[in-house]
């Protein structure tokens, strides 16, 4: 018999669109659940946020349950920007990993700047727990 464990993923997600007088902010947040297979690499949250019509951000979590019951998390984030919301310009981006085990929930910060020209940031929460189904 195979090992499940249900995982839940909660993330806020806090943009900057840097401008020269008022900078333009904008929030979103998700939550996701989902059943995992021993072994078997899952994906557990895409989310994607576009802010002051020149910066986007996007997320994306994957999980995969060992069999000694911890869930290994591999995430990625990108920061766009350029003349439009959908700009393919990738200015920031940061990968991450997280070791959430049985029973617990594990909290992550990931903060991302425009590495390439300056001023726009993102600060990411990300909270993953391990549970029982
Ligand atoms: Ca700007
Ligand atoms: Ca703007
Ligand atoms: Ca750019």
């Amino acid at each position: 018999m195979s090992i499940q464990r249900k995982a839940t993923a909660s993330v806020t997600m806090n943009i900057t669109d840097d401008e020269i007088f008022n900078d333009e902010r904008g929030y979103t947040e998700q939550f996701q659940e989902r059943v995992l297979d021993e072994g078997r690499s899952t994906s557990l949250m895409t989310l994607e946020k576009a802010v002051g019509g020149e910066v986007r951000v996007e997320l994306k979590l994957n999980a995969r349950l060992e069999s000694n019951e911890n869930i290994i998390v591999d995430g990625i984030a990108e920061l766009y920007e350029g003349v439009s919301e959908n700009s393919t310009d990738l200015d920031g981006r940061r990968e991450f990993g997280m070791v959430v085990p049985k029973d617990e929930i594990i909290t992550h910060n990931v903060n991302i700047r425009n590495d390439d020209e300056g001023g726009d940031h993102a600060e990411i929460t990300i909270a993953i727990s391990n549970m029982e189904i």
